[in-house]
């Protein structure tokens, strides 16, 4: 079954995070939102995915060195291969630069670099855009990780335009680690939960287009207090949707609203600092690269965080 014709191909893909949130699936449609996003792709934190010919007639796929039959996975490969018109079985081997399934997006960019590596594998072309629809069914979000700097993704037709790229406005995001392992709830699981139960659901997708309206805006300009305002807003909103669902859904930790009373203090005492939370526990603050370390030095010395990082905009995928 195997081909000589085909050859290794390695993908980069990096994390991204939702500065405007997507927290809701449109109904009856293949994994498109409810409502647009706007997220910072980042440079640090990525998947690096290497696809090569299978050594026998099955699909094999590696996550952090270790052998895992993950359905979604061969689900995804499957749906290439038709897209391809090429039936290869493909040996998959996986790295997470990231904690896996804790809520800092390593789901978008195992997605992104999956399927751009096996659509590149499987017909030696390097255009994503026909196969967006299927990186968008491994991870709502992926679609974002195909560019880089600030993206938007539309929720109409799913489709995603770069904003800025990173040289033209570079930003920094510190990332404050405040568990270990994964996480309970799926956001998959999660979003539908808060669709059918959650009180605030259709106010949050009524009031949204305004929050991306603020966020374009506040790029164009290059006003960062601005665009972390209508973050920390969009961030909150869509967390008191989760609380609103019953039960409700919580994604936080006591550790969290500790990182969010330090922001606020940052910020009075001059320090340009905006907090983000995903489907996970981990504060991410939004800031000026010169900030940066003077805001990771605040959080390590308060002793909450496990494991503090600082990140800066990063590239789309790219093909190594
Ligand atoms: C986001 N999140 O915009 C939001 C904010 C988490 C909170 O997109 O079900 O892995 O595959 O569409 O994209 C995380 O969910 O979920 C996410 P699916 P995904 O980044």
């Amino acid at each position: 079954m195997s081909s000589p014709t085909f050859k290794p191909v390695s993908v980069r893909a990096g994390v991204n995070i939702a500065l405007i949130k997507y927290w809701g699936k449109a109904k009856d449609q293949e994994n498109l939102p409810a409502v647009g996003s706007i997220s910072m792709t980042l440079r640090d934190l990525f998947t690096q995915t290497r696809i090569s010919v299978s050594p026998d007639d099955s699909d094999h796929f590696e996550l952090n060195g270790i052998p895992t039959r993950d359905p979604r996975v061969f689900k995804l490969l499957d749906q290439v291969r038709t897209r391809a018109g090429i039936d290869q079985p493909m040996q998959v081997v996986s790295q997470n630069f990231v904690p896996t399934a804790s809520g800092l997006a390593s789901s978008a960019s195992g997605s992104a670099a999956l399927v751009t590596a096996a659509w590149k594998f499987l017909t030696d072309r390097d255009e994503w855009t026909e196969v967006i629809d299927i990186v968008r069914k491994g991870s709502g979000s992926a679609p974002r990780s195909l560019l880089g700097g600030l993206v938007e993704l539309d929720k109409a037709r799913g489709e995603i335009r770069q904003l800025s790229p990173p040289e033209a406005w570079p930003l920094s995001m510190v990332v404050a680690q405040l568990s270990e392992g994964a996480k309970a709830t799926s956001s998959r699981h999660g979003m539908a939960h808060t669709r059918a139960t959650s009180i605030y659901y259709d106010a949050w997708v009524q009031a949204h287009p305004y929050d991306l309206a603020r966020a374009r805006e506040a790029i164009e300009r290059q006003d960062l207090e601005q665009l972390g305002t209508v973050m920390e807003s969009s961030t909150m909103r869509m967390h008191a949707c989760m609380l609103g669902a019953r039960p409700p859904l919580i994604y936080w930790n006591a550790r969290t609203l500790q990182v969010i009373e330090l922001v606020h203090t940052l910020r009075k005492s001059g320090v340009g600092a905006w907090y983000t939370m995903d489907a996970g526990p981990h504060v991410k603050i939004l800031c000026l690269p010169d900030d940066a370390h003077d805001i990771r030095h605040a959080i390590d010395a308060s002793g909450v965080s496990l494991k503090t990082t600082i990140d800066s905009m990063g590239d789309g995928v790219c093909v190594q």
